[in-house]
């Protein structure tokens, strides 16, 4: 179980499968067991039980604290260091490890909700997943000999989220928990949608991976290999139901009845239900993250609003989902950070429980955060920070240029147009594009920083550049475009992407330390979003676009801490499918998009504006 404990820490989903797929069971295997396994079906207070697997270290003197973990991948039963040596520092500090499969998942009763929303404290019989983490560190407690008492939890991404539902009625013995890209708004910023656009691909495999058997994650047989061209003959997504999941899936049934921000999100966002916390946070962000990257921040900001007894920290570094507890943080895809970022994470984490469980010193900024480009770690009092940083909307002008200076009075009219045609949408990666779990080159965990040279020379992709860099100009803080736009359509998303562009110079790529040819030109994505246009005005109530009228959009990117160096330019894109990592809009307002039919896509001529009065821009923070 560890295993997965261990890797589900690293990784969440992508743990599962690096797991099933050996990637990292070689390592350590021949170890001597270093603890005691104790298997323990756990009753909650609704008398269902729960798979639980207690590891107790051998020759650590007790009393000892518990290093907890709940996943709905499945508590595996290899001890903690079995696959990997990402635990050895804690290891070595001494923890009794307990994972546990939540409620409904491989052995544990009960039944599986995705991402079961908070209970109705009114209903003394209701059970939830903060009732259920309750509920087991009592049992602890009172049945594993040798304990100290006090709890910290870990575990990344659902297993995060895990952690921060046990904030809401946590057990006075938690003391410490270590939340890592949890999400906390599925309908606005993490796995699911984006700003209301639906992230199709993914959404779809997970449902089939986690509902559709008990004790398994299961793989969505598709039968052919590019997942563009397997969604794209799926057409409509109300074929999903008629072809594959015939109604037995709950959480797409969920989709297609709650197709806006409705009750049903609002109480499913984890992150709404934070007022404050008196258990001490450290929240993990991978800037990279392709699943999670929002969420942690998010819930570091709103626990931030109420954290006078300073308990709330926030690590961000430059990781995808589950790069804090990879193998090694040195390199993501093709780009390298000069040093090993997770093993300098994990003495951060190994500091912390240390600290609220150990009674260890604690030396730890508020905010420990990675600038990448320039590669360094950032000790900050907050992030973001509001002193000593500029917004400055760079501008998009005529002929793909980029810059700090408005368009002038003459600019009156100008605009860039591109045809967005559903039947043809921009890929979100180099094609062919496997499947987002089960592939075993596993390229979904490194999308975000291709190189995006991969859309050069595709007529619905805007692009505009700044002029070679004469200085750094370092971001730190939230990056927002405000993108004047029009559709000949009723509907609409808008994606925008902010590019770092390496230099093409010869004599700069020689002097790079992992120097490989093809970084020169790289184009790196640093920051991206879409929004869907029907909910410019609100995410309850979708409105209809206005054919061919400017609006205004403003679409948050996300805080960030990049340095754009000197030599390099600075890029942005704009396109209205990013496929299929996004479902495609139909470009005409339909009242329920998972209930569309194939006749409702439709062309729409786009145009993004670089007037006067409607100066498109992505406003940066730039650091003075
Ligand atoms: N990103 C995954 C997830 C979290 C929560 C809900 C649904 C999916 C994960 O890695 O666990």
């Amino acid at each position: 179980i560890v295993s997965i404990a261990c890797v589900a820490v690293a990784a969440g989903v992508l743990g599962y499968v690096a797991h099933h797929s050996g990637a990292s069971s070689a390592e350590g295997a021949a170890r001597e067991s270093r603890f005691e396994m104790i298997r323990a079906m756990v009753p909650m207070r609704d008398g269902v039980k729960l798979e639980t697997n207690i590891f107790v270290p051998k020759g650590k003197h007790p009393p000892l604290p518990f290093l907890f973990e709940r996943t709905p991948y499945g508590a595996r039963d290899s001890e903690p260091g079995a696959k990997s040596t990402n635990f050895d520092a804690l290891i070595a500090d001494g923890y009794i490890f307990v994972a546990q499969s939540i409620r409904g998942r491989f052995k544990s009763e009960g039944t599986f909700v995705m991402l079961r929303p908070p209970r109705d404290k009114s209903d003394p019989k209701s059970v939830d997943e903060a009732t259920d983490a309750y509920d087991t560190i009592e049992w602890l407690l009172h049945n594993v000999p040798g304990n100290n008492g006090r709890v910290g939890m870990h575990g990344g991404s659902y297993d995060a989220w895990t952690q921060v539902m046990a904030l809401l009625e946590p057990h006075p013995a938690l003391k410490a928990v270590n939340e890592a890209a949890s999400p906390s708004d599925m309908f606005i910023n993490d796995d699911d949608h984006h700003n209301g656009a639906f992230r199709l691909a993914y959404s779809f495999e997970y449902v089939a991976m986690m509902e559709s058997e008990k004790d398994k994650n299961a793989e969505f047989a598709y039968d052919r290999y590019d997942a563009y061209d397997w969604f794209l003959g799926l057409g409509a997504l109300s074929h999903v139901n008629e072809r594959y999941f015939h109604g037995q899936r709950p959480t797409w049934n969920d989709y297609v009845e709650h197709p806006n921000r409705d009750e049903f999100w609002k109480r499913n966002a984890v992150g709404t239900h934070l007022e404050r916390t008196t258990v001490p946070n450290l929240n993990v962000v991978g800037v990279w993250d392709q699943e999670d990257f929002v969420g942690p921040l998010d819930i570091y900001s709103r626990l931030e609003k109420n954290d006078a007894s300073h308990i709330n920290y926030l690590i961000m570094g430059p990781w995808n989902h589950g790069g804090w507890a990879g193998k090694t943080g040195r390199k993501l895809g093709a780009i390298d950070f000069g040093s090993d970022t997770a093993q300098e994470y994990r003495e951060i984490q190994r500091q912390w429980f240390a600290h609220w469980l150990h009674d260890g010193p604690l030396d730890l900024p508020e905010a420990t955060v990675f600038e990448t480009g320039s590669n360094k770690w950032k000790k900050l009092d907050r992030f973001p920070r509001e002193a000593g940083v500029t917004k400055r909307p760079l501008y998009l002008h005529a002929d793909g240029k980029a810059s700090f200076e408005p368009p002038t009075e003459e600019a009156a009219q100008g605009f860039d147009a591109y045809v967005s045609d559903p039947a043809n949408p921009v890929p979100y990666r180099r094609r062919p594009i496997g499947p987002t779990f089960f592939d075993p080159e596993m390229p979904w965990r490194t999308w975000l920083v291709d190189d995006q040279r991969f859309v050069e020379g595709r007529p619905d992709v805007l692009t505009w550049q700044t002029d070679v860099l004469d200085r750094d100009i370092t971001v730190e803080g939230d990056i927002v475009a405000d993108l004047f736009a029009s559709t000949s359509g009723t509907d609409s998303d808008w994606v925008v992407k902010l590019i770092d562009v390496y230099p093409e110079d010869k004599a700069w790529a020689k002097n790079l330390d992992a120097g490989t040819p093809e970084m020169r030109g790289y184009q790196l994505m640093i920051a991206n979003d879409v929004f869907r246009a029907r909910y410019r005005n609100s995410f309850e109530h979708p409105e209809p676009v206005p054919a061919n009228e400017v609006v205004e959009y403003t679409i948050d990117l996300h805080p960030n801490a990049h340095a754009f160096l000197r030599g390099h330019r600075i890029m942005v894109q704009v396109q209205s499918t990013w496929f299929p990592l996004i479902d495609r809009n139909p470009q005409k307002y339909v009242d329920n998009i998972y209930k569309a039919q194939d006749s409702d896509f439709t062309k729409a001529t786009q145009r993004i504006y670089r007037a006067h009065g409607a100066a498109s821009a992505i406003v940066l923070p730039v650091v003075q």
